[in-house]
């Protein structure tokens, strides 16, 4: 059994930043599943772990974490000396932690409502809002564009290379580039060019692995 526990399921954005991370670290982690259907999540002892009631849960060893964000700064610093470093330091860190930011405030709320609606309400057999649809679609474009001018100047979001601030979005990007929002990434050559590049690293092919098992 792995020190390191990740409860959760693949199909969740949260949980596969987590597990992303893991892989770039050459990290072996148990994943635990929780069942959501049943409503798994929001009873205990589950949200002893996670008290929100959400996934992903993490442990390793006795320190116990939720929030993915938060979980994946804590394996990328405390497993500083394996596999991908995915952090900088001083000034580039600074870099690095805005785009960070970026991410979980002006992407991912935009993000995670069109892989919803377009991804998973469709999985799950459940209607489509055209209107939520078109209204984020309009957000994403914009959010888009000021990734296109810093695509342009930079190779990856934080700086010259790959780390935390392009990772998390690749949970998000892989529900969206499989639905009618990769309509907004194709026009946009330095953005297209950036995505092709995370999705071919062996960590987020790992994963997708994973996720077509479960
Ligand atoms: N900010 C949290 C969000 C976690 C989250 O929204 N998890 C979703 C699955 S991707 C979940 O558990 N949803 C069930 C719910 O909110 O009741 C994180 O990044 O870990």
């Amino acid at each position: 059994m792995a020190v390191i526990k990740v409860h959760g399921i693949p199909l969740s954005t949260a949980a596969a930043r987590v597990i992303a991370c893991l892989n770039e670290k050459g990290l072996e982690f148990d994943l635990i599943p929780v069942d959501m259907g049943s409503g798994e999540h929001k009873k205990e002892p589950f949200l002893s772990l996670s008290p929100f009631g959400q996934v992903p849960a993490f442990e390793d060893g006795d320190l116990k974490l939720f929030e993915s964000r938060a979980i994946t700064k804590y394996i990328a610093q405390e497993y500083g000396d394996k596999g991908t470093p995915l952090l900088a330091s001083g000034k580039e860190m600074a870099i690095v932690s805005v785009w960070m930011e970026v991410e979980a405030h002006q992407y991912d709320p935009v993000a995670m409502k069109l892989a919803w609606e377009l991804a998973l309400k469709p999985h799950f057999g459940m209607q489509v809002d055209d209107a939520v649809v078109a209204e984020n679609e309009e957000k994403l474009g914009k959010v888009l564009d000021i990734y296109e001018a810093r695509l342009s100047v930079s190779k990856y979001l934080g700086g010259d290379v790959f780390t935390l601030a392009d990772l998390h979005h690749l949970p998000t990007l892989s529900y969206l580039m499989n639905t009618q929002a990769k309509k907004l990434f194709e026009p946009r050559p330095k953005v297209s060019a950036w995505v092709a590049d995370i999705f071919s690293r062996p960590a987020w092919r790992k994963f997708l692995e994973l996720r077509e098992q479960k």
